[in-house]
C-alpha cells in the first residue's frame, strides 16, 4: 500500500532515565539505512520522556507517550498529565486506550474518546487502542466490541482530525502471552476497522494506518506487515532491548 509502515515500541513499566538514554544511543547504532523508509517510535515512561527526546535528536526516531490526561490544558487533577505538558518537552504523539489502561484502570471508551481528543487538540498523534478479551471473542462478539471502541472515536473526530490519527488492533487475549494472533485474524479486523472508517470517513480510509499488537516479535513481524491492512506494529517486550527493536525495525522493512 502507499501507508507507510509504523513501528512503535511501547515500554510500559520500564526503563529509567539512564537507561533510555543508554538504549537509544545503542538503537542508533543497530539501524539499518533502510529504515529511513518506516517511521519508528518509543513511547518511554513519563519521567524519560525529555531525555528520550534529546538522546533521540538529530535521528528519526520519534518519541511517544504512553498515556494522557483526559482533562486540560491543566488544573487539580493530582497525578495526571495533560497533552500540552507531553507536547512541550517534545514528544510527537500518545498511545491512547491501550488494554491495560482499560483493564487496570477503568477508562471506558468515554474516556478513551476524551484522551484522543486532548490529544489533537494538542497537536499530538494518538495511537488509539482497540482490542477485545479473550471471552468476548469466544462469544463471537469480536467484530462488535471493535466496532463499538472505533464508534467512540470517530464519533468524536472533526474532518480535519481524520489523517492525524493511528489505530492500534491489541487482542487481549495476545497480549504478553506470546499467542500472537493469526494472519487471518488480524487482516480479517483490520479489514473490519477500515471498512468502519470507510463508511464515516469515505476515501480518507485509504490513508488511515491500523497497527497490530499483541506479542510481536522479529521473527513474526513480517507475517503481519505484509497482510494488505496491517501498517505497522506496537510491541511491547520485544522494544525492551535496542538491537532485538532495530532487528525487528528491519523485519518490517
Ligand atoms: C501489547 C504489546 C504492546 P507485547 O500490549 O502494546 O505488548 O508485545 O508484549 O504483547
Amino acid at each position: 500500500s502507499s501507508r507507510r509502515p509504523f513501528i512503535v515500541g511501547n515500554w510500559k513499566m520500564h526503563k529509567t532515565v539512564a537507561e533510555t538514554v543508554g538504549y537509544v544511543a545503542e538503537f542508533a547504532s543497530h539501524l539499518p539505512s533502510s529504515s529511513s523508509g518506516c517511521d519508528m517510535a518509543i513511547a518511554p515512561p513519563f519521567t524519560a520522556l525529555s531525555s528520550a527526546v534529546a538522546a533521540a535528536h538529530g535521528t528519526t526516531l520519534q518519541v511517544f507517550a504512553q498515556n494522557v490526561a483526559a482533562e486540560g490544558p491543566s488544573g487539580a487533577f493530582t497525578g495526571e498529565v495533560s497533552a500540552a505538558m507531553l507536547k512541550e518537552v517534545g514528544c510527537q504523539g500518545v498511545i491512547v486506550g491501550h488494554s491495560e489502561r482499560r483493564r487496570y484502570y477503568g477508562e471506558t471508551d468515554a474516556v478513551v474518546a476524551m484522551k484522543t481528543r486532548r490529544a489533537l487538540d494538542a497537536q499530538l498523534l494518538p495511537i488509539v487502542c482497540l482490542g477485545e478479551t479473550l471471552a468476548e471473542r469466544e462469544s463471537g462478539a469480536a467484530l462488535e466490541v471493535i466496532a463499538r471502541q472505533l464508534r467512540a472515536i470517530t464519533d468524536t473526530l472533526t474532518d480535519a482530525d481524520v489523517h492525524r490519527i493511528v489505530i492500534a488492533y491489541e487482542p487481549v487475549w495476545a497480549i504478553g502471552t506470546g499467542q500472537a494472533a493469526t494472519p487471518d485474524i488480524a487482516q480479517q479486523m483490520h479489514r473490519h476497522i477500515r471498512a468502519i472508517w470507510e463508511a464515516t470517513f469515505g476515501a480518507s480510509a485509504d490513508t488511515l494506518r491500523i497497527l497490530y499488537g499483541g506479542s510481536v516479535t522479529a521473527d513474526n513481524i513480517a507475517e503481519f506487515t505484509a497482510l494488505s491492512d496491517v501498517d505497522g506494529a506496537l510491541v511491547g517486550g520485544a522494544s525492551l532491548s535496542p538491537s532485538g527493536f532495530a532487528n525487528l525495525v528491519r523485519g518490517a522493512l
